[in-house]
């Protein structure tokens, strides 16, 4: 049985979160760069769908070398997406449509074009020197994300400095008290300002380990796991953060928690620890990745999948909290890598929306799921945009390694899968901006876009839309207990949600065929209550059908 520990109702818990990337949004000033008066012109969108907090990726000043993840001023607006005063005009939209705003903060690194950096840089007494990791020589083999090595030499002072991501990424060093003020003095602007919470990046990398340990090149999650992520004074830093920065206001923080695993993350949001309200793994959406890593692609199965649900809502239960998440901007689209983009799309984008809406957890839609937008295909290399992609092709390239394997990884895994432009309507550049945009349109857009979907009553947006609402009505979907049901199956996932008040059991046929299921409890006993095709299956469940039934009141 599961051990009864009174779990503290939030508001943050019962939230549902929709992510934004703002550069992919809505373009209001035809330079073919989303902003942040397009989003205000979609506001009413946003509510019509029913979602309570809004996440925005990063929006603060930005040279753009890692689409705003690389941030030189955090109290200023990027200069694409608009000023200060747009802002302040969209938090006040947000907040007189009832819902919540959460920025993305990203403490591990600036940009090297921050204020910080272009002194510390200056020379090896300068005050801010040792804002950053800065080493004679490089003193450990660490690689970056982004392919190279993590250490750069910088030829002004000849030492190097790292950066577990682009070189234009310079990590912070936390173990200077200045620069964990600095961050916890934004964190207050920004509260002050009326914004309600962060999700935070990179969060478990803050802490390093100044011995700095080699790792083994070959496996670079045991180093994520291992080596970057989870270091010594992790938990001093983020209850410090919680205390300084967050304690006085009602805010939620949500931690994307790269590295960390069921056995470690009630260090990290347990109810008791003062650190973070929730934060969201990345077990299921690595589950692809092959002994090569990412751009290596292998099958997975719904085992695993299922597996990995079941372990971290172990984990968790009711002593701490979690982000659901399928999709966001690091990864493809989830009806491409979890559904069927092509026969099934629609019937299998509202099975995943299932999913998302009946878990244990704030579910967090990422922007296009809801109208089932699809991976997208470039036919070159030269078409990506993502810094991640630019920098691994110009690495094979030097190494004299054919690409075209790498083009085919990266239209299943790249980044920009999920970074086209939202798709609005069928006019030129779907309606996203009157100019070429940033990154291409995905050519579906003729026939995938909101005005479609919201002229369709059967469409995939009304389905979120109802399952959202759902949610809402059913607090047994939000808190209520999980139990996997039928864990063997390889294309039926079934679970039960239940708590003193309902029972939930949820069907979903992750399969373009019939498949069977079985219940231990008598179908006389339950009522269909959501599902995703008007004339659901009997017996069997439909290709992708998803089915949530409810125990019927004695
Ligand atoms: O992502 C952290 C991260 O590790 C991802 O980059 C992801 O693991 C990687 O893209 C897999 O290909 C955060 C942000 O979400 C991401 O957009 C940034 O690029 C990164 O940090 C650096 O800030
Ligand atoms: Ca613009």
């Amino acid at each position: 049985m599961i051990n009864k520990f009174t779990m503290k109702a939030a508001w943050w818990k019962e939230s549902v979160i929709y992510q934004i990337y703002p550069r992919s949004f809505k373009d209001s000033n035809g330079d073919g760069i989303g902003d942040l008066g397009g989003i205000v012109q979609k506001i009413g969108y946003l509510k019509k769908l029913g979602i309570d907090v809004v996440w925005l990726s990063p929006i603060f000043k930005s040279p753009n070398d890692d689409n705003g993840y690389d941030v030189s001023d955090y109290c200023d607006i990027m200069e694409e997406f608009g000023t200060m005063s747009d802002f302040d005009r969209l938090l006040f939209e947000i907040h007189q449509n009832g819902m919540k705003l959460i920025l993305d903060l990203v403490p591990n690194h600036t940009s090297d074009e921050h204020r910080w950096f272009r002194e510390s840089r200056k020379s090896k007494d300068n005050p801010y020197r040792d804002y950053y990791y800065w080493r004679s020589e490089k003193p450990s083999n660490w690689t970056s994300f982004f392919s190279g090595s993590a250490w750069e030499l910088d030829e002004l002072t000849e030492e190097y400095y790292l950066h577990l991501f682009s070189k234009k990424q310079p990590d912070l060093n936390w173990e200077n008290p200045k620069v964990r003020q600095e961050i916890y003095q934004i964190m207050r602007f920004w509260f002050d300002k009326g914004v309600d919470g962060f999700r935070i990046d990179v969060l478990p990398f803050i802490s390093k380990r100044l011995d700095f340990p080699d790792i083994d090149p070959a496996n670079f999650a045991e180093a994520i796991v291992e080596v970057y992520a989870n270091g010594p004074r992790l938990h001093e830093y983020l209850r410090e953060m919680n205390q300084e920065a967050c304690a006085p206001y009602d805010i939620m923080t949500m931690g994307e928690g790269i590295g960390v695993k069921p056995e470690n993350v009630l260090e990290y949001v347990g109810e008791d620890r003062a650190e973070l309200n929730m934060l969201y793994h990345f077990d299921h959406v690595t589950i692809n990745y092959g002994p090569g890593g990412k751009y290596d692609p292998v099958d997975w199965k719904l085992t695993t999948f299922k597996k990995i649900f079941a372990d971290w809502d172990k984990a968790l239960q009711n002593r701490g909290w979690i982000t659901i998440v399928l999709d966001n901007h690091d990864f493809p689209r989830m009806v491409s890598r979890f559904g069927n983009d092509g026969e099934y799309r629609v019937a299998s984008s509202k099975l995943l929306a299932t999913l998302l809406l009946t878990m244990r957890g704030s579910p967090c839609i990422y922007q296009g799921s809801e109208i089932g937008m699809t991976n997208v295909k470039f036919d070159s290399l030269d078409a990506y945009d993502d810094v991640e992609v630019v920098n691994l092709y110009q690495e094979w390239l030097a190494a004299g390694k054919d690409p075209a394997p790498l083009l085919k990884a990266v239209q299943i895994q790249g980044r920009d899968n999920a970074r086209t432009p939202m798709q609005w309507n069928n006019k030129p550049y779907g309606g996203f901006s009157e100019s070429g945009p940033w990154l291409t349109v995905n050519p579906n857009f003729t026939s995938i876009n909101v005005d479609e979907a919201l002229a369709d009553p059967h469409s995939i947006f009304y389905h979120f839309q109802r399952l959202i609402a759902f949610r809402r009505r059913h607090p047994t979907l939000i808190y209520g207990d999980y139990e996997t049901l039928m864990p063997e199956s390889e294309h039926v996932y079934a679970y039960r949600r239940w708590d003193a008040d309902a029972e939930f059991y949820v069907l979903l046929n992750f399969s373009d065929d019939l498949q069977p299921f079985e219940l231990e409890v008598d179908p006389k006993e339950l009522e269909l209550v959501v599902s995703n095709y008007d004339l659901p299956g009997q017996d069997q469940l439909l290709p992708w059908e998803a089915r949530i039934l409810r125990k019927k009141a004695i």
